[in-house]
C-alpha cells in the first residue's frame, strides 16, 4: 500500500468521528446548481436495479476522485476542481452522428427526459479500490432514443469537457484530452447504463463530473466519463483516452473481471474505501445475470 493511500485511510477514520467535515470548508464556493434539479433530487425512489450494499459516506464519495484533467492526485481533486472556476450551469450536451434527429440538450431538457431515481451501485476502480455510490439518474437510453439512431450507429463515443485554462495541470499529463470513452450501442442502451445528474440527493459536484456524466456499473470506473459535452453515434469502435495511452493495459470493454489481471493489479480482489480488508471482486461487478448475455461467445481475456 502506498504512503498516501495509508494516510488517507487514517484520515478517514478521524473524519468519520468528527463533526467538521472538510466539505464545510468549501461549501461557500459550491455551485448552487439547477433549482429544478435540486427539487427533484429531494424526493427519489430507489431503483430496483440497485445492489443491496451499504452506501459509502458522502465525503468518501466526493473527496477522493479520479479526474485527471484537474489533478493527478485523488485527494485534492475536490479543492482544485471547485476553485478552478469550472462553470457547470448553463450546460449543453450535443448528441450527433449516425441518427436522424440530432439534438443539443440543455440541462433543463435532460432532467425532463425521464424519472430520476436513486441507483445504488458498487463502483470498482481499475486500481483495486471500490465504493458504493447512490447515483441519481436514469437509463442513458432515454436520451439516445430521442435522436433516433440509424442502423449504422454501432457505437457511442463520449466526449467530455476540456478547457486547458481551467484544467491547467492537464498540460503536464501524459493523457490526451478531451477525455474520451466509448461503448457498443447495445451496452449504451442497456438499462443499467446510467446518465447521472446527482449523488445522494445532491446535484453532482465538479469533482464527480458535474453536471452530467455516465456510469456503466459492470465496467471499471474509468468507463464512466465525467462532465460530458457530446455523445457521438458512430460506425467504428472509438478509442478511449486510456486505450490511446496504454493499449496493453486498458481495453475497450473494461468489464470488471476477477480472472483477467491488469499488468499492474491482479483484479481478483478489491478494497472498499475506508475498510482495512479486501473482498473478492465479482464478475461484471455483480451484474453477471443482467449483462453476461451481451458478451456471449466472446473471449473475455482477449476482449478485455
Ligand atoms: N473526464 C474524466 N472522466 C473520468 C476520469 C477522468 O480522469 N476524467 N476518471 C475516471 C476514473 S479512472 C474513475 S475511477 C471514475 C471516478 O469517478 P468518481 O471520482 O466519481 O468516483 O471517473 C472516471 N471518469
Ligand atoms: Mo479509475
Amino acid at each position: 500500500m502506498s504512503k498516501s493511500r495509508r494516510k488517507f485511510i487514517k484520515n478517514m477514520g478521524v473524519l468519520s468521528g468528527s463533526l467538521l467535515l472538510p466539505s464545510a470548508v468549501f461549501s461557500a464556493t459550491e455551485p448552487t446548481g439547477n433549482q429544478d434539479l435540486n427539487k427533484i433530487l429531494t424526493n427519489l425512489d430507489k431503483s430496483p436495479l440497485s445492489q443491496d450494499l451499504k452506501i459509502h459516506k458522502y465525503h468518501q464519495i466526493t473527496q477522493y476522485n479520479n479526474f485527471s484533467e484537474f489533478s493527478p492526485s485523488k485527494q485534492n481533486v475536490e479543492e482544485i476542481a471547485i476553485e478552478s472556476g469550472f462553470k457547470t450551469d448553463p450546460w449543453q450536451l450535443k448528441v450527433s452522428g449516425e441518427c436522424s434527429n440530432p439534438k443539443t440538450f440543455s440541462l433543463e431538457d435532460i432532467i425532463k427526459l425521464a424519472k430520476i431515481e436513486q441507483r445504488i451501485f458498487n463502483m470498482r476502480c481499475v486500481e483495486g479500490w471500490s465504493r458504493v455510490v447512490p447515483w441519481n439518474g436514469f437509463a442513458l437510453n432515454n436520451l439516445l432514443k430521442v435522436v433516433k439512431p440509424n442502423k449504422s450507429a454501432r457505437f457511442v463515443e463520449l466526449v467530455t469537457f476540456f478547457d486547458k485554462e481551467i484544467m491547467k495541470v492537464s498540460l503536464f499529463s501524459s493523457l490526451k484530452f478531451p477525455y474520451l470513452e466509448g461503448l457498443r450501442i447495445d451496452e449504451a442502451n442497456h438499462p443499467l447504463t446510467t446518465l447521472v445528474l446527482g449523488i445522494a440527493g445532491k446535484p453532482l459536484l465538479p469533482q464527480s463530473g458535474a453536471p452530467v456524466r455516465v456510469v456503466v456499473p459492470w465496467k471499471y470506473g474509468f468507463k464512466g466519463a465525467k462532465s460530458i459535452v457530446e455523445i457521438r453515434l458512430v460506425k467504428d469502435q472509438p478509442v478511449s483516452t486510456w486505450e490511446t495511452a496504454q493499449p496493453n493495459e486498458y481495453g475497450f470493454y473494461a468489464n470488471v473481471n476477477p480472472k483477467v489481471p491488469h499488468p499492474r493489479w491482479s483484479q481478483s480482489r478489491e478494497r472498499p474505501l475506508g475498510s482495512l480488508f479486501s473482498q473478492p471482486t465479482l464478475l461484471f461487478n455483480g451484474f453477471e445475470k443482467q449483462v453476461a448475455g451481451l458478451y456471449q461467445g466472446m473471449d473475455l481475456t482477449k476482449n478485455f
